[in-house]
């Protein structure tokens, strides 16, 4: 990627997560010459950019895997819910089984690039410098553009800040300081329980409580694992049956059909399985009926209550009226954050009742009063699902940007590429199931389906590939129908865009599950792929 002569490619894939990993893989084996860009320095996507104190995985062993063989055969996780350290360890792993990185340029981000209609190529600037390439597949991942809210003189604090995702490779010290975080997320959960045990002074600034999910977290023995991998295959393939791509069975049954004590026993067990159960694995009308939500919402009070011994604390983290239907965020996993707030050395701030006014020198100041800090974390979230890809500055053959394209509410043709946009494939995007699915079975259920496309468009000498606006009309009008019919419009969160000021709200996901998604991808497939036209 050195020298400023053009570079020609067939094929370019950006970014060195699951997704743009197994596409490199697969069209590679296909003989397609491929090139992939990665800003990183190093593999892994979000598990490059998210090493936070406590950063980990919210699927469990071995959902959150590739499911080739000869990646997992000699595999061994040392926790059920691996920390980005084993992420980082497994994807050297899985570059040592599939050879990518001589195909891998690091610290090379893609700028932007426009599609010129005459050669029938994407022009690109990437790291500086020019490459052209006939497609082009994004897979930068949903949560790859970070969310820092205006926060007012937070140029003149004094101390330290980091946002968790642009978190110092080489890590930042909480021993002994004190620790202000400002946002109760996933990410916020993960660093308030590891600040609580080692920071001097820990204060969580808390907009909306967490309605987090235990982890159950333990350690895997090898032994465990070898008995387990026989299974493996068929968990995989469970995967894609499955609406969020986990391998718990399958509830068609409805919260309100069974009498109390059968719904209970169910709420019980999947409460002791752990991790996303109770989330992914509840009741089929959990997340669509009020009713059915509201006896989910209270089952899980009943069991955050106990651990949080103070009523005012209580109130602010378990409140008896829920601030938003029970799972239309994307639930978080906690291991011990409930009982963080009982230590001495930890204070939550109610920002509802005690706003932050500004950032001083010395720390932050609420509506009450000066808290001093040495360290802010800013766990703030995510422009997510359409952000990673806005930011990239692509014009398309009418001279539109992706986010001029976007405007007016998001356009896709099955998640996987647009209008407009010739040739161009992104991964893991919007009105795809991401932010419902888990990582890598999506990089593989999209992979193939955009591999198996591509190999088509070689095989025939098609040149030119692009989405119908009819179609992307159509998959759209899917996306926004099925929302509707679930509590998840409930929710100021990143699945309705509303987390970020002034972004459009709106479904971002496909939110149909992803056996529909795979069906809709087939049917496209199998018909010729009517919603594309070629040229
Ligand atoms: P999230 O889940 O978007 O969480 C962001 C948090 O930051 C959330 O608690 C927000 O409160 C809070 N926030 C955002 N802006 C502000 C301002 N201005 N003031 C105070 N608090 C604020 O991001 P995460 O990184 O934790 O997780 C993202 C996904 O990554 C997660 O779902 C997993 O799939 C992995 P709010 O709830 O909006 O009131």
């Amino acid at each position: 990627m050195s020298g400023s002569t053009e570079v020609d490619v067939e094929v370019v894939v950006v970014g060195a997560g699951f997704a743009g990993l197994y596409q490199l893989h697969r069209l590679r084996s296909l003989g397609v010459p491929v090139t992939l860009l990665e800003a990183g320095s190093g593999l892994g996507g979000i598990w490059w950019w998210n090493c936070y104190p406590g950063a980990r995985v919210d699927s469990h062993v071995p959902v959150y895997e590739f499911s080739d063989e000869a990646i997992w055969r000699d595999w061994w996780w040392e926790e059920r819910f691996p920390d980005w350290r084993a992420m980082r360890a497994y994807f050297e792993h899985v570059d040592r089984v599939w050879g990518l990185r001589p195909a891998i340029g690091f610290d090379t981000r893609l700028e932007g690039g426009r599609f010129d209609e005459r050669r029938g190529r994407w022009e690109l600037v990437a790291g500086g410098q020019p490459l052209t390439c006939r497609f082009l597949v994004l897979c930068p991942g949903f949560a790859a553009r970070p969310y820092l809210p205006a926060l007012p003189g937070l140029a003149c604090f004094g101390g330290e800040w980091h946002h968790t995702a642009w978190w110092p490779q080489e890590g930042v010290d909480l021993e002994g300081r004190r620790v202000g975080v400002i946002g109760t997320g996933a990410s916020g959960v993960q660093v308030i329980q590891e600040a609580a045990a080692l920071a001097e002074r820990l204060v969580v600034f808390q907009r909306t409580p967490n309605l987090a999910l235990p982890m159950r977290q333990r350690r895997l023995s090898q032994e465990e694992q070898a008995a387990a991998k026989a299974h493996y295959p068929a968990i995989f393939e469970r995967r894609t049956q499955t609406a969020a791509g986990f391998d718990f069975p399958h509830r068609g049954d409805s919260a309100l059909a069974v009498p109390a004590a059968e719904r209970e026993a169910v709420f019980e067990e999947l409460w002791e399985h752990g991790g996303l159960a109770f989330w992914a694995g509840n009741f089929s009308d959990v997340l669509v009926d009020e009713r059915a939500n509201r006896l989910a919402y209270e089952f899980w009070r009943s069991k955050t209550l106990p651990r949080i011994p103070d009523p005012r604390l209580a109130e602010l983290l378990a409140p008896a009226e829920p601030p938003h239907p029970f799972g239309v965020k994307r639930c978080s996993l906690e291991q011990r954050y409930y009982e963080a707030f009982a230590q001495e050395n930890v204070e939550l701030v109610d920002l509802r009742t005690e706003p932050i006014e500004a950032f001083t020198p010395k720390g932050i100041r609420t509506r009450a009063r000066e808290v001093e800090l040495d360290l802010v974390v800013l766990a703030t979230g995510f422009d997510a699902v359409t952000g990673s890809l806005t930011a990239i500055d692509l014009v398309g053959r009418d001279g539109r940007t992706l986010a001029e394209h976007w405007a007016r509410g998001v356009r896709t043709h099955l998640g996987l590429a647009c209008s407009g946009f010739p040739n161009l494939f992104f991964l893991y995007g919007p009105q795809s199931p991401s932010g419902f699915c888990n990582g890598p079975t999506c990089a593989e259920a999209q992979g193939d389906w955009v591999v198996e496309l591509l190999a088509h468009l070689l095989e025939r000498g098609v040149g030119r590939i692009e989405a119908t606006e009819a179609a992307e009309e159509a998959w759209r009008a899917q996306v926004q129908a099925i929302a509707a019919l679930t509590l998840f419009p409930r929710a100021e969160s990143w699945y309705m865009g509303a987390n970020v000021p002034g972004k459009p709200r709106e479904m971002l996901n496909w939110p149909g599950g992803l056996p529909g998604y795979l069906a809709a991808c087939r049917a496209e497939a199998d018909a010729g792929y009517p919603g594309f036209c070629c040229s």
